[in-house]
């Protein structure tokens, strides 16, 4: 069966044309099925010229409806299957509606659903509909009074969005809570959890000296694990205070974690819901990487408040207004957190490895998407990351104090309001003066666009740059405007030290800058932005050393491929030297991505390159953030991010020269690895502190060395080595580092494998996220025959294909196992399209999102591109949801 696909199109966004002023919601909870009453409060706007009313609605059984208080006849109103329409309405009215539900078989997670004993719900983007009759559109909003009744024994807590205003006791064992949200909101934003629930308390004072009630609420087993979260949950509120000038708002702050979620967390006005996996936090259950996770999560669901519900968005094409500006500002926050180097490393690794391939595939499309079938299919790293990259690229053009003006101008200009894209960067162009007319096209278009420079000394002591823009043709955008890129630039001279600086004076050097471009110096520090406009410029530098290097693009001024031909000396000396930590980490990025491509480096000097590197790990103290930084740069770039960049070249030859690289750090460092494994053991207890992470992180690369180079002398011997320190880690990031290196072991050690296994299940039965981890561990085995060892983790019975954590952690980490997705018979493609048609029938969301890994074809040679268009018409022939529908029909495009 086809699924029905119809184009919404921003180009015919109308306004409802009525005004909702409040909303009555009563929700009865049974076993076997819910009641919900709803009484909607609403006015005709003046501007409308139609009496009748259009309420969406999905899966609802109506068993009342009426008008002020007399029951609608069949001929004045009609029902189909989304929604219903209601004629002759009066200009002020209230609509009164009864409908059934059935949260208790609802395993699409979207509305009303239950995760294991509670009920909860998620309403973004437009699943509200399938709770009540109601207009499900962001640009509604409402003051929302909600009642909820239910059995008092099991559902001890009852909570919605806002202050309670009421309990009380009901006969047959039930009770009733009413809440009241002073906002006004759209129904994205409503929530309900029914439950028994441990309550985590705390209290955040805010600027203005008013005291809010703080609660994370989790099953009760799970209480203590919620201190890291509410721990990150102040922090985020005084950051918010300080930076943005935000205040929070109700008296209440709550959060409440589910096992079943199809997403991170949503931001629900003051109820937010998370993911146990986004939230929950022990050393025993969480790695470093999540802990920090955890805490970007946490603040951006609570930014939310002001960039998203105060201010919302006008309708769903504009979600980067309120994902891509909270994305920058939890960014921001774990900059202040964490360390503005590391973090903005963290980010862009993360870009190039889900938004420019997205980017570069058939679902390319713009942060403001100017069509949609399924909007839930576009909120994607395009909209999330890139979003937060062009809020990113306005912030450096404007600087600190004029991005605050710009910020805070918005939101006065726009509290309560549901607005678009183009009043956020009309509020920067008001705040800042920047003139953002051809900045505006980053919205607008998609595709990675990529500079190309050219360094030319032709004079003593002056060097010209020619830098060129182009942006490579995207779904239904063969041609591209010229995007206005901001460009920061260093020199530094043979020593390390900047040569450019304030009115181009530093260290002895004094340089005359020449261009077209605008160009400024706005910290003063060495580094010039330059502003590309059009499709070719250029710059000239008088007065600078003769063997000084360009360190181009620093911090990652903006999201774009570079193709710069510097020399291995070059990159070497930036990589050992620049000041700017992302340039320094970006340089021997480079150095790896040209071996992986074609071995084009001499291997002995890349060695050379990396035991410096490895020399600086040791020498380094603990706490500091550059050690931080000497652990990212001995990560090699993974085949994607080589395959992404250099497009037509071949998989395979990549994939192999990555493991020859390995191979050889391996064997060449293998005692600098043993030293820095020694030098970083730890005997204290378990701390997410920065030092004990860096620790962690130097001891367990070098592990993973030790490991591929020695497993292969005497791999029973490696493999009784990595099962002790397995028992003996009293933490889960040292656990999954023993067993991944022992699962990465040739078969001679299977029996030690199995065994550790065992025992590692054994061990963490109750701990779903452990399992979690569990089965990804087995899923991401390079070794041959992942697929087969995934059908048999299947059969498991742990294996609960109902909740998305562990699709992700059994599906998402085989798809990330490119050895074994990625064979050449397309047996991984085809294995993966059948899970796709399995979970559709229940949960069309995760089933969509697990589909886009197939339309990932346009990176391979022919062969495999013609693999995964098979698969995709496989899913084709059998799909039955507009969701996968969309990313089908959309991902089989040239
Ligand atoms: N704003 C939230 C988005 C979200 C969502 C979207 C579609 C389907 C299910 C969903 N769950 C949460 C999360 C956020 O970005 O904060
Ligand atoms: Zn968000």
């Amino acid at each position: 069966m086809k699924a029905k696909q119809q184009t919404i199109r921003l180009s015919e966004y109308r306004p409802f044309g009525w005004t909702l002023d409040e909303t009555h919601l009563n929700f009865k909870l049974f076993d076997d099925r819910t009641i919900v009453e709803s009484v909607l409060k609403i006015r005709r706007d003046s501007q409308s010229s139609s009496n009748s009313l259009r309420l969406d609605g999905e899966q609802l059984e109506l068993e009342q409806i009426l008008i002020d208080g007399v029951e609608l006849s069949n001929n004045e109103y009609s029902i189909d299957e989304e929604g219903i329409t209601l004629f002759d309405v009066p200009d002020i009215c209230e609509v009164f509606t009864r409908v059934q539900i059935h949260p208790e078989k609802n395993a699409s997670l979207e509305g009303l659903y239950k995760s294991s004993s509670l009920f909860c719900t998620q309403c973004e983007a437009e699943s509200f509909r399938r709770i009540t009759f109601y207009p499900d559109r962001p640009d509604v909003s409402s003051v929302f009074t909600t009642t909820i009744e239910a059995d008092k024994k099991k559902f001890p807590n009852l909570l919605s969005n806002g202050n309670l205003i009421a309990e009380e006791d009901l006969p047959d064992n039930r009770h009733q809570a009413i809440w009241y949200d002073p906002y006004r909101k759209p129904c994205y934003l409503f929530a309900l959890v029914a439950g028994n629930l441990s309550a985590l308390e705390d209290e955040f004072i805010t600027c203005s000296g008013r005291k809010v009630r703080l609660t994370i609420y989790t099953e009760p087993k799970y209480k203590e694990r919620c201190r890291w979260a509410m721990d990150c949950l102040k922090r985020a509120m005084k950051w918010d205070e300080e930076v943005y000038g935000r205040e929070y708002d109700l008296d209440r702050f709550m959060i409440v974690a589910v096992e079943d979620f199809n997403f991170g967390a949503m931001e629900n006005k003051g109820l937010n819901i998370f993911n146990v996996s986004a939230l929950l936090a022990s050393p025993d259950t969480t790695t470093d990487r999540s802990y920090s996770g955890i805490e970007g999560v946490v603040a951006h669901e609570y930014f939310h408040n002001w960039s998203g519900n105060r201010v919302t968005c006008r309708d769903w094409f504009q979600i980067s207004l309120k994902e891509g500006f909270t994305v920058f500002r939890d960014t921001q926050f774990s900059e202040a957190m964490v360390g503005e180097t590391i973090v903005r490393i963290d980010t862009v690794n993360n870009l190039r490895t889900a938004q420019f391939p997205e980017d570069a595939s058939s679902l390319a499309h713009p942060v403001r998407p100017d069509e949609y079938a399924a909007v839930t299919n576009f909120y994607t790293a395009t909209v999330y990351e890139k979003g937060a990259e062009v809020l990113r690229m306005m912030y450096i053009m404007a600087g600190k104090e004029r991005w605050r003006k710009a910020t805070d101008l918005y939101f006065d200009r726009h509290d309560g309001c549901a607005v678009t894209i183009e009043d956020f960067v009309a509020a920067v162009r008001d705040g800042t003066e920047l003139d953002l007319e051809q900045f505006f096209f980053w919205y607008t278009q998609s595709g990675t666009p990529r500079l190309k420079v050219a360094e030319a000394r032709n004079e003593p002591n002056a060097l010209k740059l020619k830098i060129e823009q182009s942006c490579p043709p995207t779904p239904n955008q063969a041609n591209k405007q010229t995007f206005h890129i901001p460009v920061s630039i260093g020199v530094i001279d043979e020593n390390g030290r900047e040569v450019l600086g304030k009115e181009g004076e530093s260290n002895g050097y004094t340089v005359e800058v020449e261009s077209e471009m605008h160009t400024e110096n706005p910290n003063a520090d060495g580094s010039l932005i330059v502003h590309l406009r059009d499709a070719q410029d250029s710059l000239s530098l008088r007065g600078v050393p003769e063997n000084s290097t360009v360190s181009f693009l620093r911090g990652f001024s903006a999201p774009v491929y570079v193709d710069f031909p510097q020399t291995v000396e070059q990159l070497s000396h930036l990589a050992l030297h620049d000041t700017d930590g992302f340039v320094k980490w970006n340089a021997l990025q480079t150095l790896y991505g040209q071996f992986l491509l074609d071995r084009s480096i001499d291997i002995v000097r890349l060695t050379e390159l990396v035991e410096i590197v490895l020399q600086q790990l040791s020498d380094e103290k603990d706490v500091s953030e550059r050690k931080s930084l000497l652990n990212r740069m001995l990560v090699l770039p993974s085949v994607f991010n080589v395959l992404d960049e250099y497009h037509g070249s071949d998989f395979d030859v990549i994939v192999e020269n990555r493991d020859f690289l390995l191979d050889e750090l391996a064997k060449s460092l293998v005692s600098k690895w043993e030293e820095v494994y020694v030098q970083h053991a730890d005997d204290q207890a378990y701390s997410n502190d920065s030092s004990s992470v860096n620790r962690r992180t130097a001891r367990n690369t070098a592990l993973s060395y030790l490991s591929r180079e020695l497993g292969k002398r005497q791999p029973q011997k490696v493999a009784i080595l990595l099962g002790e320190n397995f028992n003996q880690a009293d933490n889960l990031t040292d656990r999954l580092a023993n067993v991944r290196a022992l699962l990465e072991l040739p078969e001679e050690a299977q029996s030690t494998k199995d065994s550790v296994l065992h025992d590692f299940y054994q061990r963490f039965a109750d701990e779903p996220q452990v399992i979690n981890q569990w089965f990804a561990a087995q899923a991401m085995c390079s070794l041959p025959g992942a697929i087969e060892r995934v059908r048999v983790l299947e059969d498991h019975n742990a294996f609960n294909v109902k909740n998305p954590n562990r699709v992700r952690s059994l599906f998402g980490s085989f798809i990330g196992n490119y050895k074994n997705f990625h064979e050449n018979t397309g047996k991984g493609y085809h294995y993966i399209a059948e899970k796709v048609l399995e979970i559709e029938s229940f949960n069309v969301q995760v089933a969509a999102r697990l589909a886009t890994v197939l339309t990932r074809w346009k990176r391979f040679s022919s062969d495999r591109q013609s693999l995964m268009k098979q698969a995709l018409q496989m899913i084709e022939q059998k799909m039955t949801s507009k969701d996968v529908g969309d990313v089908v029909t959309r991902g089989l495009q040239d």
